[in-house]
């Protein structure tokens, strides 16, 4: 068997398996603590502008989540971002694009430093999004599903006057996007990541299927509909987009999903551009550092780390 990108994340017969989100803390309206103080009882944190620091890469779909909700719902101003650079080294995320290579607020050179800070015998990948507590230097949280939907439900004090509803209200319509947000988790956001790190054909082949049989269904759902689920921007939109707009820089030539381009599904191509053309979206899409990222970083998939040129991003604007 060829070897994994992820070892410790491969199954013995070669499927992709991503390991789970070590630190699950939430910031809650209902804490109990006092600000500045850590989690209550019941591990919930206090929601307080300008405490926390959302720390992600411009190249990752988890974290590029983040930053567009943050950026939809207004809440620039009370949780400040982190940007690391889009190429890990061995002690992997690194804040070499800020001054002293040191991220200026929690004054750490890696995120590995807050993630041992925390737990010092943390020995999983150290990913982003992740949330640090300025006050105490501690990982809050890096489970990426829940921290967008925190920013939606707990953070309404600080939200902007006309920020969008992303949970839809409706408990029908919140049942829908959920198996929605499940099904294109699945094969979809991890789809692609199931094929790309599968070290078996077989794997692969599966990984394919199950993508390219979930977005035909999806590419049918949009013949008729603006958004996912009608004419509202909600998370599940969010959620989809973060994997197409990578779709044909990386996903298709990288990860070798290549049935089709995104730009040969007319309903989904439509869509994709519509939501690029937002506010909050199209704004927040790095693709040198994308591709820089992908093609760099994944070196048992390209061992030259030779990025590609295309394809030409006007496509996006035209
Ligand atoms: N927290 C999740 C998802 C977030 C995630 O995978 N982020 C990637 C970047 S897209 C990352 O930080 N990877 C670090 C690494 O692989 O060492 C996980 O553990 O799989």
């Amino acid at each position: 068997m060829t070897p994994a990108q992820f070892v410790q994340e491969t199954s013995s017969t070669g499927e992709w398996k991503r390991q789970g989100n070590r630190f699950t803390g939430r910031i809650s309206r209902e804490s109990s603590s006092a600000p500045g103080e850590g989690p209550d009882e019941q591990g919930r944190w206090p929601v307080e502008a300008g405490r926390y620091r959302l720390v992600v890469s411009l190249a990752c779909p988890w974290a590029h989540r983040s930053i567009i909700v943050r950026r939809l719902l207004g809440l620039e101003d009370a949780i400040s971002l982190a940007v690391v650079d889009p190429i890990r080294d061995e002690r992997g995320w690194r804040f070499t694009l800020d001054p002293d290579d040191r991220d200026p607020v929690l004054g750490i050179k890696f995120l590995s430093e807050a993630y041992l800070h925390t737990d010092p015998s943390y020995d999983g990948r150290v990913t982003v999004p992740a949330i640090v507590d300025t006050v105490t230097g501690q990982v809050v949280t890096n489970d990426y599903p829940q921290i967008t939907l925190d920013f939606s439900t707990e953070w309404t004090d600080f939200h902007r006057a006309d920020a969008p509803q992303l949970i839809p209200a409706d408990s029908d319509t919140r049942s829908e996007m959920d198996q929605l947000i499940e099904e294109i988790f699945r094969d979809v956001n991890n789809g692609v990541y199931r094929c790309g790190f599968a070290t078996s054909q077989q794997a692969y082949g599966t990984a394919y299927d199950d993508l390219f049989a979930r977005l035909d269904v999806l590419e049918d759902r949009l013949k008729d509909r603006t958004y996912l689920l009608g004419d509202t921007v909600r998370e599940v939109d969010v959620r989809l987009f973060t994997t197409l707009v990578r779709f044909d820089a990386v996903y298709h030539g990288h990860f070798k999903c290549n049935r089709q381009k995104l730009t040969e599904f007319p309903n989904l191509w439509a869509y994709a551009r519509r939501l690029y053309q937002l506010p909050g979206f199209g704004e927040t899409v790095d693709f040198d550092q994308i591709k820089r990222h992908y093609y760099v970083t994944h070196d048992n998939i390209n061992p030259t780390r030779i990025v590609p040129k295309g394809p030409d991003p006007r496509v996006w604007t035209a």
